[in-house]
């Protein structure tokens, strides 16, 4: 790949080598994610290096060292366990090799943590089930304890029921055990039937909305409940839109904006310039109303209406090209 004019080096020749090491790749928000990363990385002439994921945490480990081995300039890691990570993220930067996290907490002053204000995105949707239900509800929730940006919004879903105490989580459950969608809809199924009180579920992840709504479906209280969800992809704004949808609200950045900041800040930390230590991408709340009113059907007709969907300034500087996601 060539070089690009007036950018410091090593990117005025061209050909850094960057890898992007998956913890997760199945599904629509980290297929975007790697598709907005591969655009960002063609624009900037670099030979990005996918590693997927398999939800298996010595095999990221490997692919991390394969990373260092093929002398890299810089590894983006994107999920994973952070105690299976942190010794080989350091032999990396012993190394001199950049390392910038998406959404795992490697707690390294080194190693800059890009996030999409997860404490933003679930406050956005539990004021809007508090507008849309009231004070006083019964709720599912879904969670898997163990990654980053679900603990963090995990943490507004523990104040958020001190605050609201007629708010009664009469059932929690989740998985990240493949199909994620269909396991979660297995287990939601379980629960709709134990507790025909829901009213609310609070799914925090595309895939676990796309669960709880196939449970709905299934179990046939669709009608009676209202899901709130973060993530969007255009299968999800289908999913929303579909007439007598439960799935009523999402709050969500782009995430191939997302992937684009994450190369942008590793390219920065390559060039010997700052990214900042946190990097963070703000979500939107997306309702079925918004979706309906607009007639918007694609991720790509949501940017045209909001622009952070179409890019973001973080990691942002002139001499970065344009990603053109
Ligand atoms: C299993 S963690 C899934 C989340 O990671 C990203 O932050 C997405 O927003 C998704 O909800």
């Amino acid at each position: 790949a060539g070089g690009i004019a007036n950018a410091p080096a090593p990117f005025d020749h061209g050909g850094v080598k960057i890898a992007l090491v998956n913890y997760l790749s199945t599904g629509d928000f980290f297929q975007a994610y790697e598709a907005g990363a591969q655009k960002q990385a063609k624009a900037l002439g670099i030979d990005l290096r996918i590693y997927e994921g398999r939800q298996d945490a010595s095999q990221q480990r490997d692919q991390i060292q394969q990373a260092i081995d093929l002398g890299v300039a810089a590894i983006v890691v994107n999920h994973g366990l952070p105690e299976s990570l942190k010794d080989v993220v350091q032999q990396a930067l012993d190394k001199g090799i950049k390392v910038v996290a998406f959404d795992v907490d490697l707690a390294n002053p080194k190693v800059p943590q890009v996030e999409q204000s997860d404490h933003d995105l679930a406050s956005l949707l539990l004021d809007q089930a508090v507008k849309d239900n009231g004070e006083t509800f019964s709720a599912a929730y879904v969670y898997v304890p163990g990654f980053a940006p679900l603990d963090r919004r995990d943490q507004v879903w523990q104040s958020f029921k001190q605050a609201h105490p007629g708010v009664k989580e009469v059932a929690r459950f989740g998985t990240v055990d493949n199909q994620i969608a269909q396991s979660v809809a297995n287990e939601a199924s379980a629960a709709y039937r134990a507790h025909p009180d829901v009213r609310v579920v609070f799914a925090p992840y595309d895939e676990f909305a796309r669960g709880a709504k196939l449970a709905a479906d299934e179990v046939g209280n669709a009608s009676k409940l209202r899901i709130y969800s973060a993530d969007i992809s255009t299968a999800d704004i289908e999913a929303i839109r579909t007439p007598g949808s439960p799935w009523v609200a999402t709050a969500a950045t782009n995430p191939a904006v997302v992937g684009a900041v994450s190369v942008r800040a590793a390219a920065l930390l390559v060039a010997g310039q700052d990214p900042g230590h946190h990097i963070e991408i703000k979500p939107t709340l997306i309702t079925r109303d918004d979706l309906v009113k607009n007639d918007i059907h694609t991720v790509s007709e949501l940017g045209a209406k909001f622009q952070a969907f179409r890019k973001s300034d973080a990691a942002q500087v002139a001499w970065i090209p344009d990603a053109n996601l």
